[in-house]
């Protein structure tokens, strides 16, 4: 292939993942807007019958795609018209919230679902622009407005949004969404995880209204140099020689950028008066950036995040990262949850178990979480679904993961609570996938060189020895944090073999355990040899942290998982029932006996030692 042809067919990939779409805004979350949350009628459409005309050409290619289209919102014009669709007549689904856990008869469908949502607006749109904002929405996204088509995203745990200022109409509006979520196996995640692949508009719906020039993107952080480092980027037709205001209050500051040609601007502050942020005290700033046309405001926590040799430094100190994984599901919603009441609920968990630290599995969580770690003095791990046998060789696979980690670095780099990228979790080495995550990890530290990478790897027999365990991978190189997950005492021999293992991990990096634990059905008692019971996951946490505290560059654990969660690969009656019993409370908020350990242990762990 030649060079221009290669790279015309990459251009024409990448164009795929977000065709139509703007460049996403940061700060979504505090801009004026009207949600479009709610009841949204749906068509459940398997065979893609309201896409699809019946020589399978998309509906949408043909000059006049007739009554047929799902996305014509059509009506039956007389008593003669067919239109074999009424989405009017159709029952409602709740916008946020997954198909799969509001109607029964979707509980293990995977495929395409028809959402409209029909509003008026009252305002006008002079002198303004609207933006069609989604939290989320999983896993392919065809968005139509008014009968136009809008674009598509692809994706299910990251936000997108498409400018509809010229297709808004003052009085009624609709919007359709064609949402798919087919696993295909070259897709991020692929075919194969251990989580339910709930599908539907998972988070947040909203119009966002701007000025016709507007504050689109700002990174406000501090830099190791203790730098208040500020960037800018505006968009609409008056870029250049913009004055941009930054104000601090409570620092005093308020200084000016004025923007370039392409409506960019930048500024370093020193301050000698920042209250750094951290766990024990996660101070926020108010900061609000303003032109002549807009303003916008957010809550920013300053601190530095770095390693030397085995110690990850905060704000310069040492910290041991007391944490525990998580899912996106809580005993409060059934099924993928998305509100701050769940966001709240599971992060006050983890305060209750003394940690200081979570890790985010195994895709980016909703917004809540993260603006909430930020208030409660959490740090925060964030991964994209690189997970396990990913189609390391095709480069629309790259291009996607690459979209997805540029997304959730979009939405959350003013977060100080985030401290770690992850790159990917248990994936098997290969030159493939090595030349794939190197690339992504590049990536991610070009557009954030403030935080730290990883991934959660697998750990190895060292030479050969089972008793003795390393890490034989070229990506510990790459990494600034050395992550792996291991099960011994569960999928690697019984309880007692934790006590024969030795570490030998060569690097001179921070180590964190990102995953251990057993299955436990809460109120099943027995022996601590006894699968399933309570006291087999309270013995194999007690033996592991003892284990795992032997690693010299051990810097943080977060066992996996905080609460039960729902996986087709859990089949086993009367235990699993669907669901991967490895949390440490149950799904429905009952604590286990392994949670008691877990929290002593942090409890008790001075540091530095
Ligand atoms: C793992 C995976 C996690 C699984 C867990 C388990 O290693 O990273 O996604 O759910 O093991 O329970 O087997």
């Amino acid at each position: 292939m030649s060079k221009f042809i290669a790279t015309a067919v990459l251009l024409f990939l990448s164009a795929f993942h977000l065709i139509g779409q703007n460049s996403l805004m940061v700060n979504a979350y505090n801009r004026a807007s009207i949600s479009l949350n709610g009841d949204w009628k749906y068509i459940v459409d398997p065979y893609e019958n309201g896409f699809y005309n019946y020589r399978y050409q998309p509906f949408e290619n043909q000059d006049n795609p007739g009554k047929g289209a799902f996305f014509t919102n059509a009506k039956r014009a007389d008593k003669a018209d067919l239109v074999e669709y009424d989405f009017d007549k159709m029952e409602d689904l709740k916008i946020p919230g997954d198909w799969n856990s509001q109607e029964e008869k979707l509980f293990y469908y995977e495929g395409t679902v028809w959402l409209k949502k029909s509003f008026e607006y009252k305002r006008t749109a002079k002198g303004k622009r609207v933006f069609l904002y989604f939290g989320a929405a999983n896993y392919r996204s065809d968005v139509y407005f008014n009968g136009k088509k809008l674009g598509a995203h692809v994706g299910g745990f990251t936000p997108f949004q498409y400018e509809v200022t010229d297709h808004l109409k003052v009085g009624s509006n609709f919007v359709v969404v064609k949402v798919d979520n087919k696993r295909i196996k070259h897709e991020v995640p692929t075919l194969n995880t251990d989580w339910w692949n709930y599908g539907g508009i998972t988070r947040d719906v909203k119009l966002i209204e701007t000025s016709e020039t507007f504050i689109s993107d700002y990174v406000v952080q501090l830099d190791s140099n203790k730098l208040i480092n500020i960037k800018v980027q505006l968009d609409g037709p008056e870029l250049a020689k913009q004055a941009v205001t930054i104000d601090i209050p409570a620092l005093n500051i308020s200084k000016s950028i004025v923007t370039n040609a392409s409506g960019k601007g930048m500024l370093s502050i020193s301050s000698e008066n920042i209250a750094y942020w951290s766990p024990d005290s996660p101070k926020l700033y108010q900061v609000k950036l303003s032109t002549s046309q807009d303003e916008i405001e957010d809550q920013i926590g300053f601190r530095t995040i770095d390693t030397n040799g085995p110690d990850i430094l905060l704000n310069g100190k040492s910290i041991f990262l007391k944490g525990i994984s998580i899912h996106e599901e809580s005993p409060i919603t059934k099924g993928r949850c998305n509100s701050k009441d769940d966001a709240k609920q599971l992060l006050k968990w983890v305060k209750s178990l003394g940690c200081n630290y979570v890790r985010l599995a195994h895709y980016p969580h909703n917004e809540h979480m993260i603006r909430l770690a930020d208030e409660m003095g959490i740090l925060v791990w964030e991964e994209i679904p690189v997970y396990w046998t990913i189609a390391w060789e095709n480069e629309e696979t790259y291009i996607n993961a690459e979209n997805q980690i540029s997304e959730v670095i979009t939405r959350d780099q003013n977060r100080a609570s985030v401290i770690i990228w992850s790159m990917a979790n248990e994936t098997p080495t290969s030159e493939a996938r090595n030349h794939f995550l190197g690339k992504l990890a590049k990536f991610t530290k070009d557009k954030d060189p403030t935080r730290l990478i990883s991934a959660a790897l697998e750990q190895h027999n060292f030479q050969g020895n089972k008793n003795v365990r390393t890490i034989d991978d070229p990506f510990a190189k790459i990494a600034d944090v050395l992550s792996f997950n291991q099960y011994i005492g569960w999928y690697d021999g019984n309880i007692e073999k934790c006590q024969t293992i030795q570490w030998n991990i060569q690097e001179n990096k921070p180590v964190i355990v990102s995953e251990f634990g057993a299955g436990a059905k809460f109120g099943l008692h027995g022996d601590k040899d006894e699968r399933w019971t309570e006291e087999y996951q309270e013995y194999l946490y007690q033996e592991t942290l003892k284990m795992i505290d032997q690693i010299d560059q051990l810097r943080g654990v977060s066992p996996w998982i905080l609460v039960d969660f729902r996986s087709p690969r859990r089949v086993l009656p009367e235990i699993q029932d669907n669901y991967n019993r490895k949390g440490l409370i149950s799904e429905n908020g009952e604590k286990k006996k392994a949670f008691f350990v877990l929290k002593k242990y942090y409890d008790a762990k001075v540091w530095p030692k």
